[in-house]
């Protein structure tokens, strides 16, 4: 990566998310078609939360998007997040690096819009896209929970059902109350994306923010705070791991458990000792 680097930072990272099933695979389907089909090269990464071993979703995901994967200009890659410490966002990040590096110039993120981890890969995107469908109640309520606040463009997918209107003007009249910083006001677009409908009108309201960022110098300011997270998530790590690397780490962590578990220090004292193992060491 370190050799990479030099050579990143020239593709669009569009990130999607929203709820299993709302069709997020099938519209990043659609716009890697769309891409294709002005001659970018598209790099699609799926973070699945099912281990590739007991799901198979992975597998799934792969099938579905068969109609990309026989294409030269498209490089498809799932990553399986298997519960460790924010390392699935690392690696993310680090896959859409090796694939900016590569040339693909559009690269699409899919993400289940649920924890933290999601939310990381998400916001290392230049866009995020949330995926919302009629008929599942409380997605307008996790929107309020912290989703809102991701996305730049929303998209009432399966727009063939139902209250697919309803949706809409739910969106519509949360953001309307929501004000973001930038002072962008995210498009909502309503797509069919099974049947490919809307997908140039997706893509169009994903240009439109595109030339919004350009026009009010917002790029670098967001590049700035992105890598910001991104140093510190990496030095966090860094320390994380050389403190646990010390000979005889575990066990004096095992110990310190044991002594907060008995209330004999309490948690805060522990980590700080922790830490503390680490100054020694660095001071030697
Ligand atoms: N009715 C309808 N079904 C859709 C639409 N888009 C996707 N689907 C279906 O919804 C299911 C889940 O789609 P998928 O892309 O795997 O969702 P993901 O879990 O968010 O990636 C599949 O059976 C799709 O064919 C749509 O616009 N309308
Ligand atoms: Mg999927």
């Amino acid at each position: 990566l370190r050799s990479l680097y030099p050579r990143t930072g020239k593709s669009l990272n569009i990130g999607i998310t929203g709820a299993p099933g709302s069709g997020k695979s099938t519209l990043v389907d659609r716009l890697a078609t769309h891409y294709r089909d002005s001659n970018r090269r598209v790099g699609i990464i799926a973070v699945d939360p099912t281990s590739p071993y007991s799901g198979g979703a992975i597998l799934g995901d792969r099938i579905r998007m068969k109609s990309r994967s026989t294409d030269e200009g498209t490089f498809i890659r799932s990553m399986a997040t298997r519960g460790n410490l924010g390392g699935i966002a690392r690696a993310t990040v680090d896959a859409m690096l090796v694939l900016d590096a590569a040339g693909f110039d559009t690269i699409l993120v899919e993400t289940v819009g649920v924890g933290q981890d999601e939310v990381d890969v998400v916001k290392a995107a230049a866009v995020t896209l949330v995926l919302l469908v009629p008929g599942m109640g409380d997605d307008v309520q996790t929107m309020k929970a912290g989703i809102m606040e991701v996305g730049d463009v929303f998209v009432v997918n399966k727009s063939d059902l139902p209250a697919a209107d309803r949706v809409e003007a739910e969106v519509g009249a949360l953001l309307s109350i929501s004000n973001r910083e930038d002072g962008w006001e995210p498009r909502i677009v309503k797509t069919i994306a099974s049947e490919g409908k809307g997908i140039a009108e997706c893509a169009a309201a994903i240009d439109d923010y595109m030339r919004y960022v350009q026009s009010h110098s917002l790029k670098r300011p967001r590049d700035i705070r992105i890598h910001e997270e991104r140093v510190l998530d990496i030095a966090r790590h860094a320390i994380l791991k050389e403190i646990l690397s010390q000979p005889g780490a575990s066990g004096a962590l095992r110990s310190l458990a044991a002594r907060v578990a008995d209330r004999e220090i309490d948690p805060y004292e522990a980590a700080e000792e922790l830490l503390r193992s680490r100054g020694a060491r660095n001071k030697e």
